[in-house]
């Protein structure tokens, strides 16, 4: 079956948002409610084994040993995405390498677009506006995120809820992530899966994607694969090479 769609992730795969968004946004929020927590960058990126920010910043009481009320995580995560969207408009966060050729040249070839995200909606309309523009959500045919399916990653309901919406099987899909939680979901629902690893997610476990590499690469500047999922430079990640894209890369 020929390929219709492409599915993106948005943390650490469409910009490198975690160690200078999310996390500073949550630290903002912690500050802001009197909450006397701060997460360095190491410490951060232990915690993104919980994906969510309500799930994670829970998992983070309990490991400390405190109780923290349903009402003081909501009051804290609304205060994180109003820094975290601030943030974003007013510093923007850059695209990573290939992404936006990578979309035009879908967009041009008639493939649909769509996105899989853990994150809340404002933070994904934030940075599709500062990043690619105000026009850029009506780029997208589905935008799944958040807590609109009840188990977020690595459970693949939210990539079954995107294919759900696209009217598609996995077979006519690309799915394109950054890390193992993401990659779980993505198999999970049966979707063949490009890496792009990030500086949190570069050694964890990517058995079963079809392509683990640095990034999708620019034209003169191909990006790498990682190993051990391959090794050395790879083409630029475009349409033809997904067209013949295996389910999975050899080890
Ligand atoms: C992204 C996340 C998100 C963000 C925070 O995971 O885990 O939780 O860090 O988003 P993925 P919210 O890239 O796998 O979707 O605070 O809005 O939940
Ligand atoms: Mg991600």
């Amino acid at each position: 079956m020929g390929l219709e769609a492409l599915i993106f992730d948005v943390d650490g795969t469409l910009a490198d948002t975690e160690r200078d968004g999310h996390r500073v946004a949550f630290n903002r929020a912690f500050q802001e409610l009197g909450i006397d927590w701060t997460w360095d960058v190491p410490t951060y990126g232990r915690l993104l084994v919980v994906t969510g920010g309500k799930e994670r910043m829970r998992a983070y009481a309990q490991s400390q040993g405190r109780s923290i009320s349903d009402e003081t995580i909501e009051a804290l995560h609304r205060c994180k995405t109003r820094h975290y969207t601030t943030l974003v408009e007013r510093e923007g966060i850059a695209l990573r390498p290939g992404v936006l050729r990578l979309l035009e040249e879908a967009r041009a070839a008639g493939l649909r677009l769509a996105i899989a995200t853990t994150t809340t909606p404002a933070n994904v309309e934030a940075l599709l506006a500062c990043s690619m523009g105000p026009e850029a959500r009506d780029w997208f045919a589905v935008i799944g995120a958040g807590d609109i399916v009840p188990h977020k990653k690595p459970a693949p309901d939210i990539y079954r809820h995107v294919l759900d919406r696209l009217g598609l099987p996995p077979a006519a899909c690309v799915a394109f992530e950054d890390s193992e939680n993401g990659l779980r979901a993505s198999l999970g629902a049966g979707l063949r899966t490009v890496i792009t690893v990030t500086d949190y997610t570069r050694d964890q476990d990517f058995t079963g994607a079809a392509l683990v590499m640095t990034d999708l690469g620019e034209p003169g500047r191909p990006g790498r694969r990682v190993a051990p999922y391959g090794h050395g430079a790879a083409p630029v990640v475009d349409l033809a090479l997904l067209e013949r894209l295996p389910a999975s890369a050899a080890a």
